[in-house]
């Protein structure tokens, strides 16, 4: 990593990540148009972005660019620059884009600081960060050695810390799924290898929700498939300061090849599970080429 994080102001970053996704978090819904589109798609037809996603990042990305005008920006949407500063800021404006345009309330605004590449798997750190859950009011945070806390409407700060969970038989593990077909398909596959080993899946539709979730004991784990930086950047540190256990398959870094998120006990478990899905779910790509 490019700097140590303690030399960085941590409380600061918090906040300040604390206070842009809040404020973005009124705007995707007090100013929600009525009708809300498709405004266009990118990796795929289902893969879509509104209107409100674009002006939510723009609104973050000039906030932080006023409060540290030499950090860098890497976003979801369009626009992002290079840092000049130690810190690099990855937000997904809206994490759970199709269920913000069903109107389904499970969605998030992510914003984290990060030290290092985030384009670069394993050469990044998040130092601190905030996922607002804009519907139900909550806030997770949490900075680097400052634990992970929740905010709700009028109650204190409360800290979190994962499941005891350790019998993967016993867990409820939330997952996702792509845009692209294909990719669907094998996830598909994967999970017909773990399903029958856990209590059941949960599957909410924002990446960010579901590691806040097993941060604070509500999802017993998660792993995913296609994640981008901005989707984990900051629930992962709202999840490994609440005590569990973030990274890819067989201790890899957490990247687009995979995410696990677990309580220190279970994530050997879950590992090994995803990693036998996983096999399964490549023989079967390999048998329909006709390997
Ligand atoms: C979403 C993730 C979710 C995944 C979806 C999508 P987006 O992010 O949070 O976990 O299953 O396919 O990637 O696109 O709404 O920012």
């Amino acid at each position: 990593m490019a700097v140590s994080p303690d030399v960085l102001p941590l409380e600061e970053l918090e906040r300040l990540a604390v206070e842009v996704a809040l404020e973005a978090g009124r705007l995707i819904i007090d100013e929600r148009p009525a009708g809300l589109g498709v405004a266009h798609t990118k990796s795929s037809a289902t893969d879509v972005v509104t209107v409100m996603d674009q002006r939510a990042q723009d609104l973050i990305r000039g906030r932080l660019s006023l409060a540290r005008p030499g950090d860098g920006f890497y976003g979801e949407e369009e626009g992002g620059s290079e840092a000049a500063s130690e810190v690099t800021w990855v937000v997904d404006p809206i994490d759970g884009t199709v269920n913000y345009l069903y109107t389904i309330p499970a969605y998030a605004v992510s914003v984290a600081a990060v030290v290092g590449n985030p384009r670069v798997p394993g050469e990044w750190e998040p130092v601190a960060g905030a996922v607002v859950d804009p519907e139900r009011g909550r806030v997770f945070r949490a900075r680097r050695g400052g634990g992970s806390w929740l905010e709700g409407p009028g109650g204190p700060a409360a800290r979190l810390g994962t499941s005891g969970a350790a019998d993967l038989s016993q867990a409820l593990v939330g997952t996702g799924f792509g845009y692209e077909a294909g990719t669907r398909l094998w996830q598909t596959r994967v999970l017909a290898e773990v399903i029958p080993h856990i209590r059941d899946i949960r599957r909410f539709g924002s990446a960010a929700l579901d590691l806040c979730h097993v941060a604070e004991g509500t999802l017993d784990a998660y792993f995913e498939r296609g994640l981008n930086p901005w989707d984990m950047a900051a629930a992962a540190l709202v999840v490994t300061e609440a005590g569990g256990v973030v990274s890819g398959l067989g201790g890899e870094p957490p990247s687009s090849s995979m995410v696990l998120a677990a309580p220190a006990g279970l994530h050997p478990l879950l590992d090994g599970r995803v990693a036998a899905g996983v096999q399964a779910a490549d023989a079967v790509g390999r048998l329909g080429a006709g390997a």
